[in-house]
């Protein structure tokens, strides 16, 4: 084995940030607490139960830990009504040629996603066959910009963390690959993601031979 490569979700493979969205802006209309596209940019690679503290913030009122429960659950079932609308159309460009150019040149490759409907949104967009590893979102304790969830694909595909590189659209989950000991490539720029090694604007201008050139520079 050459190497591993672990994709962040959203961002990366597709925009699943628009349904949450959606999601989120119905049941904060519910609640009567203002919400819009610019908050739920904070939102982004942030759980569940997180994501919904950040938005009761901006209402008047307190919520019990069981109203939060359901209000999470409310949330997650109207999300998964919004996850059937999506096809193989969503996919980001160049990124099924990636991950078969990948498979054909020996790398494995992982999904290190915080979204527990990760495996769902891979089988709605045709890709679940291309994945060797998706890493279980409810299974890790601690959040990017902690390591654990990419740690957790590198040990999910039997590879050592330093023969891993990892793709984000996050800063925290750029400085989550790092804290794992790993490259990272940030889809994005200098001036959103600046603690990415290298950058590119989609995942169709990444090749393997690219992957493996930027895996060798660490540590
Ligand atoms: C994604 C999204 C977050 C979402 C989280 C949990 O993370 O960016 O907005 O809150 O997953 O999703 P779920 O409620 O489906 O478990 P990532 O790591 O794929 O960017
Ligand atoms: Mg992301």
């Amino acid at each position: 084995i050459l190497g591993g490569v672990l994709f962040d979700l959203d961002g990366v493979i597709t925009d699943t940030a628009e349904l949450h969205y959606q999601a989120w802006k119905e049941l904060a209309d519910e609640l009567n607490i203002p919400f819009d596209r610019e908050y739920n940019e904070k939102l982004k690679g942030v759980d569940r139960m997180a994501s919904l503290k950040l938005i009761l913030q901006n209402g008047n009122r307190e919520f019990s830990a069981e109203e939060m429960d359901k209000l999470a659950t409310q949330k997650n079932e109207r999300y998964k009504e919004l996850l059937m609308t999506l096809t193989p159309d969503a996919l980001l460009p160049g990124v099924r040629k990636l991950l078969k150019a990948l498979r054909r040149d020996g790398i494995l490759v992982a999904l290190a996603s915080a979204s527990r409907n990760a495996p769902t949104v891979l089988d709605r967009l045709g890709v679940t066959d291309l994945f060797d590893y998706v890493a279980d979102a409810g299974a890790v304790a601690l959040q990017k910009p902690d390591a654990e969830i990419f740690l957790n694909a590198a040990e999910g595909l039997g590879v050592h963390p330093l023969r891993c590189i990892g793709i984000e659209d996050a800063e925290a989950g750029v400085i989550a690959i790092h804290r794992a000991g790993m490259p990272a490539i940030g889809i994005g720029t200098e001036e959103t993601l600046p603690d990415a090694d290298h950058h590119v604007t989609t995942p169709a201008d990444l090749t393997p031979a690219l992957l493996r050139e930027w895996m060798e520079e660490f540590p």
